[in-house]
């Protein structure tokens, strides 16, 4: 039976927060679910989703407040913490919601531990009711990743030349396509000297990577067989296709990490920087589970790389074969098919707690 769901969502800074709740809404959407999503800043969606989703209402995070009812299911993204009148409606509740903590993707063994952990709340507004911890991951045992049922199909339809043609991106024969999305990076020079010895475009992102781009490579935006374009923001469907019709891809923070896991290119991950240093870890565990499979010399260079690229080492970079890389990636991704998705393990796990 479709449910009602709520989903709260506080953007701390970025886009990732907002980026992921509005995926998942849509996915449970699609499945037939009504979604409720509570933000404090829902501006992102106006280039990330601009003809918004059938069944999924965008509210703001104040008027959760004063809210007459709640769901049957209710969502704290990221342990944004419940407006706490809402958690007293959902106490108050004759048949109390299922409450879920969803938190942030990480390929660290505690994701498997952590998962399906209930948290009875013994205080506060919520005394009674039970917090569950859902954890996304890579590895059965966890919550999964979000994968549209419609991915498959998506792909196979997709038309590169046509996607690139309708939205103004020209490739040259013989060049080679990379897109980058990042965070502030004093590896950029190093990455950019690589790139420059064979002929290649960067599709840059708004943000952080057109500015280093025209910082390193000038107005221009060319130097030696390299050359830059500065992309608008487009929206999350576009930002699929711009990593289907790249060779390489620089992905950074949670959701567009996870769907660079969907495209047959490579991919490079800037982990989002975390105060105590917590990212090496995550970094660390995921490079471990994405190149055990990898034959030896790729796996020593793409990680090589990853830590160049999330500043753990310095001196000149050095790109990995791309053609064995695309082939150790295609493997990756399957593999990654086979499992069940997030959206699927979180109507299970609710659907049993209900
Ligand atoms: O923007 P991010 O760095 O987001 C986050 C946040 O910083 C968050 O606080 C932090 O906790 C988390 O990272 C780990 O990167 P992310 O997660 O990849 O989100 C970007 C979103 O923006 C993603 O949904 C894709 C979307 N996007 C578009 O839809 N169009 C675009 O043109 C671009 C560049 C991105």
């Amino acid at each position: 039976m479709p449910q009602v769901w709520d989903l709260f969502c506080r953007v701390i800074d970025n886009f990732g927060d907002i980026g992921v709740c509005w995926r998942l809404a849509c996915d449970l959407a699609e499945r037939g679910e009504t979604v409720r999503l509570w933000t404090d800043n829902a501006s992102p969606l106006r280039w990330m989703a601009p003809h918004g989703c059938a069944r999924v209402t965008v509210l703001p995070w104040e008027q959760a407040q004063s809210q007459a009812d709640c769901g049957d299911i209710v969502i704290e993204a990221f342990a944004c913490e419940l407006p706490q009148e809402f958690v007293s409606r959902m106490a108050a509740r004759s048949r109390a919601p299922v409450w879920i903590n969803l938190d942030y993707l990480t390929a660290q063994d505690f994701a498997q531990r952590c998962h399906g952990l209930p948290s009875p709340q013994f205080a506060g507004a919520g005394t009674g009711l039970t917090k569950w911890f859902f954890q996304p991951g890579f590895v059965p045992g966890t919550g999964g990743l979000i994968r549209e049922r419609n991915l498959e199909s998506r792909q196979s339809r997709f038309d590169m030349h046509a996607w690139r043609a309708g939205n103004g991106i020209e490739v040259q024969p013989g060049e080679r396509c990379v897109s980058l999305f990042c965070y502030d990076n004093a590896a950029l020079p190093a990455l950019l000297n690589a790139l420059a010895q064979t002929p290649t475009v960067v599709l840059a992102t708004p943000g952080a990577a057109t500015e280093l781009i025209a910082q390193f490579l000038g107005p221009t935006l060319k130097r030696g067989a390299l050359r830059g374009v500065a992309l608008p923001s487009v929206s999350q469907e576009d930002f699929d296709h711009l990593l289907w019709s790249c060779d390489l891809n620089f992905v950074r923070g949670e959701d567009s990490w996870v769907r660079a896991q969907w495209a047959d290119a490579p991919f490079v991950w800037q982990a989002y920087v975390q105060d105590d240093a917590a990212h090496h870890a995550k970094l660390d565990a995921f490079a471990d589970l994405y190149l055990a499979r990898a034959p030896s010399p790729l796996a020593e260079r793409v990680r090589r790389l990853w830590l160049h690229w999330n500043q753990r080492t310095m001196g000149p970079l050095v790109l990995p074969d791309l053609r064995a890389w695309r082939a150790h990636q295609r493997r990756w991704s399957h593999a990654l098919r086979e499992q069940s998705d997030l959206t699927s393990e979180l109507l299970r796990f609710t659907n049993e707690r209900r």
